[in-house]
């Protein structure tokens, strides 16, 4: 889906769930009062957390039950989401929210920004034990089948639609040099990197961003374009992104 604002928020990864109901409060609290500065806020992937608690639930009903306790015990977070100030892009970790149509549920956003193209994605797919495919199982083969095909078709209309725009895909999108700072603190992100570089073949965006592995970093793939890993959104250094009229950077929220 392709979508263009001036001023986004992107934070992903803050599995709330049904434990740290205080701390999850003040942090939905917190997206919601920021989000007034911007044009949108977008989820990009678990944001909630439906593996955690109790035993995993492969069926349906039982997830779906799962995500409707979270809401119960966070109805503003769930309002949120419904509106229209907030994107969501599901993660392996809340993929049940596909379910929830009011939520207008995304596996990944095309974002305009300026004459460039963003494309934003959880980046769980990087991963066979993680991707949809396996979360969905077997019986959901023929419906990943179809949403990927039609997820081609998506690719197609914005490859056509590009022709009549003019963007400039070899552009090179200017960050924030804090970005580029960034040191790994833990495990790298090379698979994820290698993933984005067969992604970027196929897609042709200037830029992508990417949530999943938890570690914040700034790469540029091999022929230029910029890779961005959100990081994680935690509760007590909460952190997104923020993507202004051309600029980049990391937003802070004390
Ligand atoms: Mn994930």
């Amino acid at each position: 889906m392709r979508i263009s604002f001036e001023k986004s928020l992107i934070v992903s990864d803050a599995h709330i769930g049904i434990d740290n109901i205080g701390q999850n409060r003040r942090l939905i609290k917190r997206i919601i009062k920021e989000s007034e500065n911007f044009d949108k806020v977008i989820f990009n992937g678990d944001m909630l957390e439906t593996w955690r608690f109790e035993n995993f639930e492969w069926t349906s009903e039982g997830r779906t039950k799962k995500v409707k306790k979270i809401f119960d015990l966070y109805p503003d977070l769930y309002e949120f989401m419904k509106s229209d100030k907030c994107e969501v892009i599901v993660g392996n970790h809340d993929y049940v929210l596909t379910e929830f149509k009011e939520l207008d549920p995304k596996k990944h956003i095309v974002l305009q920004w300026g004459n460039k193209e963003v494309y934003i994605e959880h980046g769980n797919n990087v991963a066979k034990e993680t991707s949809f495919e396996t979360i969905e199982g077997s019986e959901g083969f023929f419906v990943i089948f179809s949403v990927w095909l039609s997820s081609l078709l998506g690719v197609f209309v914005d490859k056509l639609s590009f022709l009549k725009k003019t963007f400039n895909k070899n552009e090179k999108i200017d960050v924030d040099k804090a970005l580029n700072k960034i040191e790994y603190m833990f495990n790298d992100n090379t698979k994820m990197i290698d993933y984005i570089e067969e992604l970027n073949k196929r897609v042709n965006s200037n830029m992508y961003i990417i949530g999943h592995t938890h570690q914040r970093t700034s790469k540029y793939l091999s022929d230029g374009r910029n890779l961005l890993i959100t990081g994680k959104c935690t509760q007590s250094d909460f952190k997104g992104i923020e993507l202004d009229t051309m600029k980049m950077s990391i937003k802070n929220f004390k």
